[in-house]
């Protein structure tokens, strides 16, 4: 396993810089990495070779990356406790996934939900072979660190599937090489949906006007969106997974993840209470989370200097460990080391 010297078991995640991150980012994965920074040894990088699997301005790319890494901190990341680097800083991510990507089964990669959902959005021969090779790439970055646990939300699980059924291939083949990593799903909040169309995943690069909430949303403007979201025409405030009740449902959710309240607890608080009530309630709760986080984000992007020192000392740390074990992978894959 991925201990540390003080025998902490690793943890390792990323979130794509392919736009602005989420209230869905937030509670389905920022918020677990906080939570865990204490008792893991935890691994934290803006995985920017993941986000131009589609298209990505360079200058834009540029920006999102030092933007989600200061988000990672403002939402509560102790950079004196956990490394936080840029995945694309450490070489031996993309060399890894190379060498996973060529013992990937083509059938394994083709079932994968994201490809399929993300492939159909575009013209057959324009879909980048990055799309279907993501989940090799992923692997790479998790088995780099042997990565005890890996917190994601729910639409990642089908990739740390993928994940161990490679490591294991790989031990099988070499020798045992990598840790089998195991996923960590937040209680509540797993998957949040977009407020528009709620059977639909909250994502960052949707672009209709009142999808998502965003971080870095205005506060009256987070709450104006709260407020539009698509309910429907029943009346009682209560959890289902009913597919036309998908919207009370997911505001339901976003209450739960940020309380941390049981579900009974919840629809007892509602009970008697109209759509506009719980959407107030969940605006409040959501725009509570978001003030002291843009603070904090506002204030470290104005210290210079700050943030290029926290992702430099990141670099390190990680090129450390993903290099090692880069280079036992060569080894036993048959490589000739350099002399
Ligand atoms: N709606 C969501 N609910 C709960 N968790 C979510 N995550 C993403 N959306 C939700 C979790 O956030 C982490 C980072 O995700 P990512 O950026 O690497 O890729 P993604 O899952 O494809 O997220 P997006 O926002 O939908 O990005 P785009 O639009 O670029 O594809 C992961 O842990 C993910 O589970």
């Amino acid at each position: 396993m991925g201990a540390d010297s003080n025998n902490k078991p690793r943890v390792l995640s990323g979130i794509q810089p392919s736009g602005n991150l989420t209230i869905g980012n937030y509670l389905g994965a920022l918020k677990q990495w906080v939570e865990v920074q204490h008792d893991y040894d935890c691994f934290y990088c803006v995985v920017d070779l993941h986000a131009i699997t589609v298209t990505q301005d360079p200058l834009e790319l540029r920006q999102k990356t030092r933007e989600s890494a200061a988000m990672y901190i403002a939402a509560g990341i102790d950079p004196e406790v956990s490394t936080i680097f840029v995945q694309s800083h450490v070489p031996a991510h993309s060399e890894l996934a190379w060498m996973l990507t060529c013992m990937a089964p083509l059938g394994w990669l083709q079932r994968m939900t994201q490809f399929k959902d993300k492939s159909a959005k575009q013209a057959q021969e324009s879909i980048g072979a990055g799309l279907l090779n993501y989940p090799s790439l992923m692997a790479a970055d998790i088995l780099l660190y042997h990565a005890d646990l890996v917190p994601v939300g729910d639409d990642q699980n089908q990739h740390l599937e993928f994940t161990r059924d490679l490591a294991q291939r790989f031990n099988h083949l070499y020798g045992e090489t990598f840790t089998l990593p195991s996923v960590m799903n937040p209680q509540a909040g797993a998957r949040i949906m977009g407020l528009d169309i709620p059977t639909a995943k909250m994502s960052k690069s949707e672009d209709s006007e009142n999808h998502a909430v965003f971080l870095l949303d205005d506060l009256a403007r987070a709450r104006k969106k709260i407020m539009r979201a698509v309910t429907d025409s029943h009346r009682d405030i209560r959890f289902s997974d009913q597919a036309e009740r998908a919207g009370v449902n997911n505001l339901l959710t976003i209450y739960q993840a940020i309380a941390g309240e049981r579900n009974e607890e919840i629809e007892a608080k509602f009970a008697g209470c109209g759509y506009g009530d719980l959407k107030r309630a969940v605006a409040d709760s959501v725009v509570s989370t978001l003030e002291p986080l843009q603070e904090r984000y506002y204030q470290l992007m104005n210290e210079a200097g700050y943030l290029d020192s926290v992702l430099r000392l990141g670099r390190e740390k990680a090129a450390a460990i993903a290099e090692a074990t880069l280079k036992l992978a060569q080894e036993r894959m048959g490589f000739l080391a350099p002399s």
